[in-house]
Formats: structure tokens, C-alpha cells, sequence
């Protein structure tokens, strides 16, 4: 596994300001959440931390990757191709950073639609990436950050709902991993509150 530091540096040559601060804001997020539900702090800054290395790619480079290495893709992300940079990004976390861990793999695979049942490092990631202090366009962000350090499982719903609100104003094509992770996590709440 490649150092913190020399991951740090190689992204920041490949990602514009503007991302790569994403990047970082993203890295600490899933810290400050890992400390607040016990998970791996290592871990989960090497998640944050790579969860959008491949997100320079273009559309055409992320699809000839998919070939090359033989990676699902399915007709919406054919569509689609942006929604491919976790399944690219996870790749090339194993295999040009060394990350063997399936856990951090599957975090930044699944980053952008989310899956049902994620695992916690999954969701940590995930809500990240929404809702880390360099993000200010999505609406209810005030009440979305005390939520995803309240109820991790409440403010990935919530998200997932803001997104696909965003995506059917936009008309935005839903891909269905974010449609039935949503559903899942609606239930998950449902049943909580009623004890
Ligand atoms: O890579 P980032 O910009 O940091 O964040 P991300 O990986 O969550 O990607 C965000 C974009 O992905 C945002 O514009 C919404 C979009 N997205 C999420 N789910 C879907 C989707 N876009 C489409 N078309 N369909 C989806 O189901
Ligand atoms: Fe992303
Ligand atoms: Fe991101």
C-alpha cells in the first residue's frame, strides 16, 4: 500500500484546485465520521482520500478502461460514463496504489449511486463526499451535516433522496443501484422508528 503522502501528491498533479480539495475535504470528512462510529481511521482516510482518482477521466477513457480490465458496465452507465469513475477508481486503487483492502475497494466503487446494505465504511464515504465543508450548492446542507454525525444510515436516505429530486428536475438519467439503494434505506429508517 502506497503512503498517505505520496497518494496526496500524485493527485494533486492530476486534479484541478477545485477537486483536489474536494479530495481533501473528503479525506478529513471520513475521518471526523470514522471517529464518530468507530471505524478505521486509516481506512477511511484512504478511502476519502481516493475515492475520486479517476474522476479526470473523460468519458471515452473511463469506457476504454472498463475494457481493457473487464469491469461491468451496465446500459445506463454506457449512457452514462461518469457514473463508471468508482468502479475505475477501485481499480486503479488496487492496482496502481496497492490497496488490497476489499472494504476500501468497495467504498470508492460505490461512492457515487451508494448500494443497498452498505457496509460502514461504504456509507462513511458516501456521505463524505456530500456533505464535506467545500460543498455548497446541494439545499439543506446544515441540517444534512448534524444528521450524518446524529444517524449515519437517516443521512445517507436523505441524500440519496436529494439526489434523485436533483436528477428528475435536471433530467438526470437514474441509474437503478441509486433508485433501489434509496428504497433500501427509506425501509431501513421506516423500520427503526417504529422501534
Ligand atoms: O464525483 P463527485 O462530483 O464528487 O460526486 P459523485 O461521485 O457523487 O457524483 C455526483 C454526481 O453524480 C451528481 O451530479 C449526481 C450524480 N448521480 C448520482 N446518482 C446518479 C447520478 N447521475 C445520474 N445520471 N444517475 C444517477 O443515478
Ligand atoms: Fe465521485
Ligand atoms: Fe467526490
Amino acid at each position: 500500500m502506497m503512503e498517505i503522502q505520496e497518494i496526496e501528491e500524485i493527485l494533486q498533479q492530476k486534479q484541478n484546485p477545485h477537486r483536489y480539495r474536494h479530495t481533501i475535504g473528503v479525506r478529513y470528512t471520513s475521518i471526523c465520521l470514522a471517529m464518530r462510529y468507530g471505524e478505521d481511521l486509516t481506512r477511511a482516510s484512504y478511502a476519502g482520500l481516493l475515492h475520486d482518482c479517476a474522476k479526470h477521466m473523460s468519458n471515452e477513457k473511463l469506457l476504454a478502461k472498463c475494457c481493457e480490465h473487464h469491469l461491468t458496465v451496465s446500459e445506463v452507465e454506457e449512457k452514462n460514463p461518469f457514473l463508471l469513475h468508482g468502479r475505475v477508481g477501485a481499480w486503479l486503487a488496487e492496482h496502481k496504489y496497492g490497496i488490497t483492502d476489499p472494504e476500501i475497494l468497495g467504498a470508492i466503487e460505490w461512492h457515487t449511486t451508494g448500494r443497498p446494505d452498505m457496509t460502514l465504511l461504504e456509507k462513511i464515504v458516501f456521505t463524505a463526499d456530500y456533505i464535506e465543508p467545500g460543498r455548497d450548492q446541494a439545499p439543506n446542507l446544515v441540517e444534512l451535516r448534524r444528521l450524518a454525525f446524529t444517524d449515519i444510515d437517516q443521512a445517507v436516505c436523505a441524500i440519496l433522496k436529494q439526489t434523485l429530486d436533483y436528477l428528475r428536475d435536471q433530467g438526470g438519467e437514474i441509474d437503478p443501484a441509486t433508485e433501489v439503494t434509496y428504497n433500501y434505506y427509506l425501509q431501513k429508517c421506516a423500520e427503526n422508528t417504529e422501534g
